[in-house]
């Protein structure tokens, strides 16, 4: 197998569904913004893991799963909408394009990120209706979403506290974690599998997942686990997670040989990484 070809292969099925998921009949603005924000880029990373599960389970993805993977992607697209805002990290640039307050206004983009979070669960529900494992994926994916889940972790950033490596960890794991637990044990789910050693395998590769990318990004400065711990110690930190990653991985008892691939390709992805 080779990785990047089978990663482009899964990630294009991804991109093709997502294609059609936003509805033409929305007014034309927020549509744009909508499609600008969901269609522009992105590694479509979430979606991939949730759809890699479900394979190395022995399952097929049907035409709900595919419908579960774009909602992951919905709200992922929604989050980044929002958090680039004036109000949350006030961001002009996003993917090498205006972010999308900057070319589409302040409004459109708070109603775009409503909208994409909206789209999310009313895909999920269609799936829901034809087989109640979905309903479950759902409630995890609102769960870890929500105010206990991603939307927690961004809102700790503005309690205004002081940020040791220890409270930066725990936003960390709602923030960034969160979603893509919901995307990796959305797919043990889906498959009918244990779901217990995916989350355990979800939950730190988050982590690593975050700490690598804090240490790309040379601005990332205190208000990240690289400048509480320093660059040397994150980058011990980010090589010993990425080993329990792949050991943890082993225990799920799949074929876990694309993920194998996929952990070291993202949690040791440099600059010119994938
Ligand atoms: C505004 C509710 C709300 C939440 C915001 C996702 C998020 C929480 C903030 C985005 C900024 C950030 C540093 C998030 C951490 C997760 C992360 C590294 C996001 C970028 O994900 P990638 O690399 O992005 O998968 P692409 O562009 O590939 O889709």
């Amino acid at each position: 197998m080779d990785f990047r070809s089978e990663y482009e292969r899964i990630k294009s099925t991804v991109d093709d569904a997502l294609a059609s998921v936003v509805p033409k009949d929305a007014p034309v603005a927020l549509r744009d913004g909508m499609e600008y924000a969901l269609l522009g880029g992105g590694k479509r990373l979430r979606p991939v893991l949730y759809l890699a599960v479900l394979a190395s389970c022995g399952a097929r993805p049907s035409a709900d799963d595919m419908k579960a993977a774009c909602a992951l992607e919905c709200v992922h697209a929604y989050s980044l909408v929002h958090d680039d805002l004036p109000a949350m990290d006030n961001d002009d640039y996003r993917r090498g394009r205006p972010t999308v307050h900057r070319k589409f206004g302040e409004a459109t983009a708070v109603l775009a990120g409503d909208a994409l979070l909206t789209l999310a669960f009313g895909l999920i529900a269609g799936a829901s209706c034809r087989d109640a494992k979905f309903a479950r994926i759902s409630a995890l994916l609102a769960d870890n979403a929500g105010a206990c889940g991603m939307v927690g972790g961004q809102a700790m950033e503005f309690e205004g506290k002081a940020a040791d490596a220890d409270r930066l960890r725990r936003i960390t794991s709602l923030k960034t974690g969160k979603l893509i637990e919901a995307a990796v044990v959305g797919g043990a789910i889906s498959a009918g599998a244990d779901t217990g050693p995916w989350k355990e395998y979800a939950g730190v590769f988050g982590a690593a997942f975050q700490l690598c990318d804090d240490l790309l990004d040379s601005d990332s400065g205190e208000t990240s686990l690289v400048g509480a711990l320093g660059r040397e110690a994150a980058k011990r930190e980010l090589d010993s997670l990425v080993g329990e990653a792949a050991a943890l991985l082993k225990k799920t008892g799949g074929d876990t040989a694309f993920l194998e691939e996929l952990t070291k390709a993202f949690l040791l992805r440099n600059t010119d990484g994938i």
